[in-house]
């Protein structure tokens, strides 16, 4: 890797790939999940056929337990708040409540023995519901006289955001060209190899509620929980074990938890729900579903001056807690000039009510969107000034830091211009033009595309706050404790599900108080043993956590530097803490950390009060957030008969600051861009008119496999962050944001000669079909 910043530390274990310390049970099929629970009762819902109606009547068959909205009528509606941006506040009931606002929607709860029994006693309830027209898309829902999705959203208009700097409209009219890009990118499910799933058991000795769930913020479902149900937090436990992946789905609180809860403190015993692919598909949350219109106004040299957006973003029947439904359209509106040198910017952002599923985040939130906007629009304006897609990138991207976008966030250094430069160098443009121009004489069409872009990661409390989020997120704390038998714990408020940081975080302390990763041991994952935090989303992890981690190993490190002076009657400047043992530097002079910590607990006589007992030290970190960045280059084969792309080839030149472990860090870009491609090209949540959801199934919703990705070539550089203490910024969610826009300008790349472009994600073979038909025809 390059490295660009103040570079080797000479640290041991920070920066090389060893092998992840939570795989030898996965791999062996010893994870634990929440569905492999034993439980009493089980529940299975039952959910509406209808996108929109009033509930006329719940029958149940004779002798069967089916909990209804009646049932549960002292607990809360979950109502997301947000003090900014015309928000109005929407509740969603636990179980519809007279009215049915999406298919899919749960109406009723039956709770039987068995899963089977459940599922079949939900069969024969029957529920009776006066339908009216639905509302699906977008845009209709903004049409003068569209149905009304809830009373407090006049309009179905639940957000708008505004934003113009002041010299907008002067620098706008002083334009060479003015570029626009509609873009359209339609509704997508995060599929998660796990689906949701809850098993909340009652304790009759203390009365409390052991709710294990697969979700990915532990400590804010058991406070949101316990507010829904009017119960002490303190009776309510919260453990996330294993989770088979979030990718932001998992974030949000979900109706279903709430009632498990409920079910098992009302009933005093076992209760659990183990959601199916279908329910998921239809009844978890969404994502993307998104309008966009960019216009950029470019000088006569193809800069950009000035960028105007629009972004409709259609966030389903209800808003998501706790980032409200603010979390893609006002993400959009926030980072939308991305890596790009433009300081004027006018935005509208507008989250708006319809009768499909509600929308939350989904890996890299938005920035797929605006990303791919963005960089069909530089492609186009290239196209338009007759200039080189690299070149016009050049141009634009920012070089100098710290930079203070139009938006005013606060950029620390990156490597735009840099990454991009390298992925140049890998892909050898001339030799690829030569092969593109002999295969097109061949009637074959190949195309290449690149995608630039910045990714704000680690994003720390007053970055919510900003948002006007009711509850804003961003730190996170971690206690480090030697044991007396010396060995190290971590308990942190951090929640992962797939990233690692059980390797990573010991790393990072093992570099701090000189032992090997094998001897740390990170727990997470447990409200009753964790301390508070607020889990794992938006690539915070290891930027706040790992921040908070080290903060604490930091303390333990003088701690142990102070004991070993005692104990060895040296100078603490004089001490290493190296190989699990203190040494006196230049001498023969040593002590285990296995006897330091036997004499912090057992012997603290000996400290005469200079030294306090005990070996436990504990972090917070609250960072105000830094940037990732990233190119990714597409180059695709395009069948033009058939519609069909294939990514022959795919490269990612990432900067994420300090790389922890390469291996992980691989891991995550490779993933992450897997999930891309899909949402490029294949998968699409589609509602008919009526509401009804016509993607219910892995056939009809069509995540990639293996097939459909290529091997994926990975450069990295390495801009150590000022504004994260472990140098390192967020890297989960940045191989998902590339793809789209890669894949998408490598498409209309090339089709090229055929004078057709496409501008809608995913670009399925139907789409592009149908664009060469009316090429053909035209
Ligand atoms: S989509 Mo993420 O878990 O912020």
């Amino acid at each position: 890797a390059h490295t660009k910043g103040s570079g080797g530390d000479g640290m041991k274990w920070v920066g090389r790939s060893i092998r992840r310390l939570e795989d030898p049970a996965l791999v062996q099929g010893r994870g634990r999940f929440t569905g492999d629970l034993p439980s009493a009762r089980w529940v299975r819902f039952v959910r509406s056929p209808n996108a929109a109606g009033t509930i006329k009547s719940i029958t149940a068959p004779e002798g069967a337990m089916v909990i209804t909205a009646a049932d549960i009528k002292g607990v809360k509606k979950i109502t997301p708040m947000l003090h900014k941006f015309n928000y109005k506040p929407v509740g969603q009931p636990i179980l519809a409540d007279g009215e049915v606002r999406f298919v899919g929607e749960a109406v009723a709860a039956v709770v039987a023995a068995s899963e089977e029994e459940a599922e079949d006693i939900a069969d024969l309830v029957e529920i009776e519901i006066e339908d009216t027209a639905a509302v699906v898309d977008g845009r209709a829902a903004i049409e003068d006289g569209a149905r009304q999705i809830h009373p407090e959203a006049p309009g179905n208009v639940i957000l708008k955001g505004e934003a113009k700097t002041p010299g907008f409209d002067d620098v706008w009219a002083t334009a060479a060209k003015i570029i626009r890009c509609d873009a359209r990118s339609h509704r997508q499910n995060a599929t998660p190899m796990e689906a949701r799933a809850a098993h909340a058991a009652y304790d009759p000795v203390s009365g409390r509620i052991t709710l294990h769930c697969t979700a990915q913020m532990p400590h804010l479902m058991r406070t949101a929980i316990a507010d829904c149900i009017g119960m002490p937090e303190s009776d309510l436990r919260v453990i996330a074990p294993d989770v088979g992946g979030g990718f932001g789905q998992k974030m949000s609180l979900c109706t279903e938890y709430v009632l498990v809860t409920w079910l098992a403190r009302h009933l005093k015993t076992s209760v659990a729900w183990t959601e199916d692919r279908r329910e998921n598909l239809i009844a978890s949350f969404h994502s993307r579903d998104q309008y966009v219109t960019l216009e950029g106004a470019f000088d006569k040299d193809a800069k950009l001056i000035a960028l105007r957006a629009d972004v409709l973003s259609n966030v389903g029947a209800y808003s998501c807690f706790p980032t409200t439904c603010g979390v893609e359209p006002l993400m959009a509106m926030a980072e939308m000039p991305g890596p790009y040198d433009v300081q004027q910017y006018q935005c509208l952002a507008r989250g708006v009510l319809t009768n499909t599923c509600t929308m939350a985040a989904y890996r890299g939130v938005s920035r797929p969107v605006i990303t791919f906007t963005l960089e069909r629009l530089m492609d186009k304006a290239a196209k338009a000034f007759a200039v080189d897609p690299i070149d016009i990138r050049r141009r634009n991207l920012i070089t100098q830091f710290p930079y203070k976008s139009a938006m005013g966030l606060e950029y620390d250094e990156a490597s735009y211009r840099e990454t991009m430069e390298i992925a140049v160098e890998a892909i050898n443009m001339p030799a690829f033009r030569a092969r593109q121009q002999l295969a097109r004489d061949k009637g074959e069409y190949l195309g290449i595309g690149f995608a630039t872009f910045s990714e704000r990661t680690g994003y720390g409390s007053p970055a919510f706050a900003a948002r006007g989020m009711a509850i804003t997120p961003g730190w996170e704390t971690v206690h480090v404790t030697v044991d007396p038998s010396g060995f190290v714990e971590a308990r942190i408020g951090s929640s992962p599900h797939g990233q690692g940081l059980r390797t990573t975080l010991a790393q990072i302390i093992a570099d701090e108080i000189g032992v090997p990763p094998e001897m740390i041991k990170v727990i997470h994952g447990d409200t009753d043993t964790a301390p508070y935090g607020w889990g794992t989303f938006a690539s915070r992890s290891l930027v706040i956590s790992g921040g908070a981690t080290l903060i604490a190993a930091r303390k333990i490190r003088a701690k142990l530097l102070k004991i070993a002076g005692h104990m060895l009657e040296a100078a603490e400047t004089d001490i290493v803490l190296e190989d699990g043992k203190a040494k006196v530097a230049g001498t023969d002079r040593d002590i285990s950390i296995a006897a330091m910590a036997r004499e912090a607990y057992t012997q603290t006589h000996r400290f005469k009060g200079e030294i306090e007992p005990g070996l436990t030290e504990s972090g917070t970190y609250d960072p105000p957030g830094t940037f990732s960045n990233a190119c990714h280059v597409a180059l695709v084969r395009l069948d033009a008969e058939t519609g069909h792309v294939k990514v022959e080839r795919y490269l990612v030149a990432e900067d994420a600051g300090r790389i922890i472990n390469p291996m992980i860090a691989d891991g995550q870009v490779h993933g992450g861009v897997a999930q891309g491609i899909g949402n490029a090209l294949l998968e699409e949540i589609i509602y008919d008119e009526s509401g009804a959801i016509l993607t219910a199934n892995l056939a009809d919703y069509m995540p990639p496999t293996a097939h459909e990705i290529p091997s994926i070539e990975l450069h990295h550089m390495e801009t150590l962050s000022t504004q994260s203490i472990t140098k390192a910024k967020g890297l989960g969610e940045g191989g998902t944001i590339g793809p789209p826009a890669a894949v998408l300008n490598a498409i209309n790349d090339a089709l090229t000669p055929f004078g057709v472009e496409i501008d809608t994600i995913p670009a399925t073979p139907q789409r592009i079909r149908a664009l060469l038909r009316n090429a053909e025809r035209a």
